[in-house]
């Protein structure tokens, strides 16, 4: 019996059912077509085909930012540790020269977009003056205990053009209610509501799922339905970020590295929760499912130094510029945000080497992608979204900058980038998988007239694609 096709649509497409849908016109295979054509045959079935699950306005804005970075600071800055045990003294808090200016324009200048804030790590201390723990800024000398870094980080936000984020740490080592469920996530919510009422606009919240507390440590149940309810409700522009989303989700590793391929789409079961583990969950961050029905693209955080915190001794393992756009790469090159943490030093200001490494990285992506040399040159387009290109002189090209419309949804699973001499012969220059918001391919360099990029799969329909060519 057959399956009816909105079941199959639906359904988790595996890798060993994708060649048996492929045949069946289901999803595409080589230059054959997807659902919505082979639908588009048939009339009576045409009514009842699902859309892909597309961006919301938020999720689009979120990855058109492209670049992110996220600021890691707070008592462990003045302890010289990566996870506080709480029990830190506010006095320690003391940054001599904190700006939130110089962070705000060192990502701007940098060309990042948004801004992310360790409002509250796991030790608990407070980086504004809350009314639900004395552990906060109020309680240190910084100036004069009448202090708000959160403030202070909007407001350099606000004034360069940035959008602000705010990371509050589930896990909290200090609070004494932590593990007593309902009243530490009373106040969880309360701490919440003052950070999202209190501060303006906030484009993205950022929960992470660690939870370390030992066998005979205190057991906390989250309530993450309310607490994303919270969000919803005070900030409804904002998108959320965790494992489990629900806007934007984890990419999996914190290397930088986001999948091959990487699908913004994702069964939403896969990951039931902040922080869950187990068998195929690395795997479902990592790549998503073509046949997910939600659209949670991926975040990859990662940090220029090798610690979260800013400690001295690293002063001398700052990622190189090199390193840095080959994050870029593994990143935003692979459907991928990049949330790049550079974290502030005992004196409140982003370190001279780490800002210096930011500027490198802005001049690298400015000489590698300033020039489309196929900019202006008419594009053939196929009726499965291939393209191809004649150019009026030959060009020589080493990298490419694929983007699919995904204001639609993500349809390509296959594809090839293809070049053709004078001699008219083609040859391939890249293969892959995912295309989504952005694909960047480097290449050996060729001197080429005409460029291609095939399209040999894809799933829901045909792609509607972009594509540059730079000198690399
Ligand atoms: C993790 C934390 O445990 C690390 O300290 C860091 O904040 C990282 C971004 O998220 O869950």
């Amino acid at each position: 019996m057959t399956e009816p096709i909105e079941d199959l649509i639906h359904r988790v497409v595996t890798r060993r059912e994708f060649a048996r849908l492929a045949a069946t016109g289901l999803v595409a295979g080589g230059t054959t077509i997807g659902v919505a054509e082979h639908l588009t045959r048939d009339p009576r079935t045409l009514a009842s085909q699902p859309r892909r699950p597309a961006p919301t306005p938020a999720q689009l804005a979120w990855q058109r930012d492209e670049l992110a970075l996220v600021l890691h600071f707070g008592v462990n800055t003045f302890t010289d540790r990566e996870w506080g045990d709480g029990r830190e003294d506010p006095s320690i808090f003391a940054p001599s020269a904190l700006d939130a200016m110089q962070w705000a324009r060192t990502a701007r200048d940098s060309g990042f977009k948004s801004l992310v804030l360790t409002a509250k790590h796991h030790d608990g201390f407070c980086l504004w003056p809350t009314a639900t723990t004395t552990h906060s800024v109020a309680a240190s000398p910084w100036r004069n205990g009448r202090g708000d870094v959160v403030r202070e980080f909007v407001d350099a936000c606000r004034s360069t053009g940035l959008r602000a984020g705010l990371y509050l740490s589930p896990w909290d080592r200090n609070h004494p209610t932590y593990g007593d469920s309902p009243r530490y996530n009373d106040v969880y919510v309360a701490q919440l509501t003052e950070l999202l009422t209190n501060y303006g606009p906030v484009a993205e919240v950022w929960f992470d799922g660690a939870n370390g507390e030992g066998p005979n440590g205190k057991r906390q149940l989250y309530d993450w339905p309310r607490i994303w309810r919270t969000v919803r409700r005070l900030q409804p522009e904002a998108v959320i970020f965790s494992d489990a989303g629900p806007d934007v989700r984890w990419c999996g590793n914190e290397r930088g590295v986001a999948g091959d391929p990487n699908w913004s789409t994702i069964d939403s079961a896969a990951v039931p929760y902040p922080g869950a583990d187990g068998p195929g969950i690395a795997d479902a961050l990592q790549h998503g499912d073509p046949a997910g029905a939600v659209w949670r693209p991926a975040e990859v955080d990662v940090s220029i130094r090798p610690g979260w915190f800013y400690h001295p001794v690293q002063d001398a393992d700052v990622r190189t510029v090199d390193d840095l756009v080959d994050l870029y790469f593994t990143s935003v090159g692979r459907n991928g945000k990049l949330l790049l943490n550079v974290p502030p030093t005992r004196d409140g200001l982003i370190h001279p080497v780490d800002a210096a490494r930011l500027a490198g990285f802005r001049d690298a992506r400015s000489r590698l992608f300033g020039e489309d040399l196929t900019r202006g040159v008419r594009r053939e387009t196929a009726p499965n979204g291939a393209l191809e290109l004649a150019m009026p002189r030959p060009v020589t090209v080493a990298l490419a900058r694929l983007g699919e419309d995904i204001e639609h949804g993500q349809r390509v699973s296959r594809f090839a980038v293809e070049g053709a001499d004078a001699s008219g012969v083609w040859r391939t220059l890249a293969t892959g998988t995912t295309i989504g918001y952005a694909r960047l391919l480097r290449f050996a360099p060729a001197s080429l007239t005409r460029l291609r990029v095939r399209i040999d799969e894809t799933i829901g329909g045909p792609a509607s694609l972009s594509a540059r060519f730079f000198a690399g």
